[in-house]
């Protein structure tokens, strides 16, 4: 393990211009730095804990104020890393954080690496690694979904869930252990069963947990669909409709988008980045050529496309040329301007590509917008069924360590049920079960892991 009788420092705010800004200080020698570098009314000698206090913070070489703050000091093991803490709220000017955190450091704390709190807050186990890692998803979260899932982590929600299958997991042990000694004996089928349904039920349990994922990833990461179509069938008009504001240039002469526009929006809590694209024609002009390679490049790299055919013209080689690059995506087929004339039948579509079903909008008015929405949200699920449950697991590597958990289980229900091997077997498999489920709240993972997990974080958290 990590020697920690260091103390760390870092400012915890962005860099910038703000209100305040924080310098955050763990360790030890936070206490000690304190009394050196914080002048205020009170002797800093008898500080109370949790207190704010407002005062100076001066530079002990000269005795002048480098700002005005307000400091609270935290003892252990009541603050975040479970250290002695000072949070100094300093006035939010990058020059002011930047020598109040000299200062800290002359006075005996070094630079915190990234994630190096909240490390520390895992290491004298204020956190499970799994709550450790929510506190970045919190941060970096990007829709109040993505964020609710990783509060709940941050709240233990996870870990709770995952405590209660070790429990049950435990118990199993214990009497799988004590049939060993009765397995010569004809009482020792009964006791089998049991503990063969109590193993499935913990299967379907983690199996449950699994079974998230896919949506988790999806609020965690995000989609990106790429709308993609002829010139003037209304691509940009789409992106407008579908970011509600007016982003992209709309015109009626075609080929106006040249250039990729990207934007975020947000469907059911999922971050779904849309690229509104160069129209696909044949062209002769050398830019506008390459902008096409480029949109099939963009589309090829997308998780799906919208395919938008104009309802108003008929139905032509480009758009076929559009279908055809894009077959083997995943699309939405949607057939633009509703509201006009219908030179398109959706027979006509569905020759072309059978089994998907157009969709009719209207992108400059905004029909069928909230369908297409949907449409977008049940594809990339591949459900369309809405996941209430808080606990969604977003994180890849707790996916891998149930899967592995499941598939250990799996092997060892299958040994119990046939009844034929010794239980040892079994016995063996829920251990090392036991030991994945055990990785995710970090209590089995190696030092690599962990550092290979906190040097995603930022620096001062
Ligand atoms: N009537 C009608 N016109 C539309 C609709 N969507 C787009 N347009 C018009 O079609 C033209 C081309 O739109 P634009 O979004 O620039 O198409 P893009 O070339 O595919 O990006 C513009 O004049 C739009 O106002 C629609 O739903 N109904
Ligand atoms: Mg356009």
């Amino acid at each position: 393990m990590l020697v920690r009788d260091d103390t760390i420092a870092a400012i915890a705010t962005p860099h910038g211009v703000g209100g305040i800004g924080i310098v955050r200080v763990s360790g030890p020698d936070a206490e000690g730095i304190c009394r050196i570098l914080f002048r205020t009314a009170t002797d800093t000698n008898s500080l109370k804990n949790h207190h704010l206090y407002h005062g100076d913070i001066i530079s002990p070489e000269t005795g002048s104020s480098i700002d005005e703050v307000l400091l609270t000091l935290m003892r252990k093991p009541h603050s975040y890393t479970g250290e002695d803490t000072l949070e100094i709220n300093c006035h939010g000017g990058h020059l002011i954080l930047q020598a109040v955190l000299n200062e800290v450091i002359k006075a005996g704390a070094r630079p915190a690496q990234p994630g190096e709190f909240t490390k520390r807050a895992y290491l004298n186990d204020r956190l499970d690694l799994s709550q450790a890692e929510a506190v970045m998803d919190l941060i970096t979260a990007r829709t109040d979904r993505g964020r609710a899932i990783a509060l709940s982590g941050l709240k233990g929600n996870l870990s709770e869930k995952l405590q209660l299958i070790r429990s049950s997991l435990i118990e199993i042990l214990t009497a799988l252990e004590s049939s060993i000694d009765f397995t010569e004996e004809d009482i020792s089928s009964k006791p089998h069963h049991n503990i063969s349904k109590d193993v499935e039920d913990v299967i379907i349990r983690v199996e449950n947990i699994l079974s998230t994922y896919k949506e988790g990833k999806l609020v965690r990461d995000g989609l990106s669909v790429v709308i993609t179509g002829k010139p003037n069938v209304g691509k940009s008009s789409l992106l407008n409709r579908l970011l509600g504001e007016r982003r992209a240039i709309v015109t009626s002469i075609p080929g106006t988008t040249r250039d990729f526009i990207e934007e975020t929006i947000n469907i059911r809590g999922i971050p779904v980045k849309l690229t509104d694209t160069a129209g696909v024609r044949k062209s002769s002009e050398a830019i506008e050529k390459e902008g096409i390679e480029f949109v099939w490049e963009k589309a090829l790299a997308a998780d799906m496309v919208i395919i938008l055919i104009d309802g108003n013209t008929r139905f032509a080689d480009e758009d076929f040329e559009v279908i055809n690059r894009n077959r083997n995506k995943r699309m939405v087929l949607a057939i633009n301007k509703l509201d006009l004339s219908h030179k398109i039948t959706d027979a006509e579509i569905t020759d072309i590509i059978p089994g998907v079903e157009p969709m009719w909008i209207s992108a400059k008015y905004g029909d069928g917008i909230p369908e297409l929405k949907e449409k977008i949200y049940s594809l990339a699920s591949d459900s369309g069924e809405h996941m209430a449950s808080d606990i969604i697991l977003t994180n890849l590597r707790h996916k891998n360590a149930l899967e592995k958990a499941a598939k250990l289980l799996a092997a060892a229900k299958d040994n119990i049920s046939r009844n034929e091997t010794s239980p040892e077997l079994a016995a063996f498999d829920i251990r090392d079960a036991l030991d994945h489920l055990g990785d995710i709240a970090g209590e089995t993972t190696t030092e690599d892991v962990l550092d290979r997990i906190f040097s995603n974080f930022c620096i001062g958290k």
